[in-house]
């Protein structure tokens, strides 16, 4: 009876929450929701198209006449297509560039596709797209060149109602948004409405930038603000697609802008007083415009691969643009690089060789199996292993059962509790003892080690540098069937 009543008791006390640690407390800044959602995608793409694809130019003067833009076979369904087939979540199209043409029948501007000769001035590329988009399952974004060579009135004040009237058109007519992509090129000679002449404008004041994200966090708040300074998502600094070796989800903000010089894009910066995560961008070909003469420089799909473990697996996300031809199609050098590069990837991830591994810790938050070790395989991101506090150098251990081969570790932390981990290194089991075979630093969002293959039955993570205990959502380990195959 008493032993009954014992086991009873404890069974209760088990159970009971008043026994559960709390979760650790975030460390500063953390991402908003937003920012978790856009952090998911990873990998979308950029889709430059205007008059500069028919002018065969990567920077319009401003001059071009309308009946210039005339895709002979404009399919947005082909575009979103090759996009879907390469893996990407998204589309960012360049709904006006710095020439100024609007690829909408914008109501505020002659110089648009109404103008043209392209389905008789009765089309709208942006609704073609948005809604190929929609149908597709992909997320769609807009670019508004802040710098138009085309209108009279840039550099006065008129420009910035013109500019903020035509956001709103693209906000409110073509259902959700995910990004707004606030490019920093800025300023100096263009048409401008026949003066052709020299206007250049303070940067950092001329667009009243405050008044305008005010704008879309109204009309859209579920989008991204992309720029320089962020505020959701930042530059990395360079058009190679590249993230930094080190690369912090954080940024200080303060005395940044669109086109602002002020280094430190493509690390972040640690402590940063907010959460601004990196966007690589960059072609596939050489130019951000389709010319016939780069068909010969459509990016491999090792070149692709290459780019995508040094922007996504650098914690930052991977916008890589597709820019259509005269037909108005994503030329197919490009559709078969980028489904290539698609399908590699899918063959590394179909096998996670940590899956059914026997997890351990040095320690475990509370002991409880909220916070288990083990919560790194859970591979849905909603769980994580958490140490106690002041325990901020501990080892996971992954028992793999049996020798296993692969090249790639994957990483990531618990973003709602922010960036905790300084640095980190893994070793192997090898021959009775303990080898590292990598270390790095900033985890984050994403961390992919791609390296030499390791064969071993043990892989030892260790936390070596952190100012708090850290929140660790997954540990993967793959392998790069193509690098086996070429090794051969
Ligand atoms: C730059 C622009 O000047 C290029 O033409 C391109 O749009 C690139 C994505 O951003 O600042």
């Amino acid at each position: 009876m008493k032993t009954y009543s014992l086991l009873a008791a404890a069974l209760v006390l088990a159970a009971a929450p008043v026994f559960a640690a709390a979760p650790p407390a975030p460390f500063g800044p953390v991402p908003s929701a937003r920012q978790l959602a856009w952090h998911d995608l990873e990998f979308y793409g950029f889709v430059h198209f205007t008059v500069n694809t028919f002018t065969d130019r990567e920077w319009g003067n401003g001059d071009e006449a309308e009946s210039v833009f005339n895709p002979t076979d404009f399919s947005a369904e082909q575009i979103v297509q090759a996009a879907k087939a390469g893996g990407m979540k998204g589309l960012i199209l360049t709904c006006k560039h710095h020439d100024g043409f609007c690829l909408w029948p914008s109501q505020f501007t002659e110089h648009s596709v109404k103008n043209s000769p392209w389905k008789n001035g009765q089309g709208d590329v942006v609704r073609e797209m948005s809604d190929a988009c929609r149908k597709a399952g992909l997320k769609f974004g807009v670019y508004l060149s802040p710098w138009d060579r085309n209108s009279a009135v840039y550099g006065k004040p008129e420009y910035l109602t013109y500019y903020r009237s035509q956001l709103r058109e693209l906000l409110t007519r073509y259902g959700p948004i995910f990004e707004v992509w606030f490019d920093g090129a800025n300023g100096g000679d263009g048409y401008y409405g026949g003066a052709r002449e020299n206007r250049n404008i303070d940067r950092q004041h001329y667009y009243d930038w405050p008044t305008t994200r005010a704008m879309v966090r109204k009309l859209q708040p579920g989008a991204m603000m992309f720029s320089d300074a962020g505020p959701d998502a930042r530059w990395i600094g360079n058009e190679r697609g590249v993230a930094g070796e080190t690369c912090w989800a954080t940024l200080n903000p303060e005395g940044r802008y669109p086109g602002s010089d002020k280094g430190g894009l493509n690390s972040g910066e640690r402590p940063g007083a907010d959460w601004i995560p990196g966007e690589c961008d960059v072609s596939i070909r050489p130019g951000w415009f389709y010319h016939a003469s780069q068909d010969g420089k459509v990016k491999t799909p090792a070149q692709l691969e290459d780019l995508y473990f040094k922007s996504v697996g650098r914690g930052a996300s991977f916008l890589l643009n597709l820019p259509p031809d005269r037909r108005g199609r994503i030329a197919d050098a490009d559709v078969k690089s980028l489904a290539e590069f698609h399908r590699r990837l899918e063959a590394v991830y179909a096998k996670n060789f940590a899956a059914g591994a026997r997890v351990t810790a040095s320690n475990v938050r509370g002991n409880d199996k909220t916070f288990a070790a083990k919560n790194v395989l859970a591979g849905n991101g909603n769980k994580y292993w958490s140490t106690d506090d002041g325990v901020t150098t501990p080892e996971l251990i992954l028992d793999l059962g049996a020798a296993k081969t692969f090249n790639i570790v994957s990483l990531r932390e618990y973003l709602p509790l922010g960036q905790r981990i300084d640095a980190f290194a893994l070793d192997q089991w090898k021959d009775g003892q303990w080898v590292q075979f990598a270390a790095g630093t900033s985890i984050g969002s994403h961390r992919l080690v791609r390296g030499d293959f390791v064969t071993t039955d043990k892989v030892r993570l260790r936390i070596t540098q952190a100012p708090v205990c850290p929140a660790l959502a997954e540990i993967g380990l793959y392998a790069e069937p193509q690098k086996v195959a070429e090794k051969k």
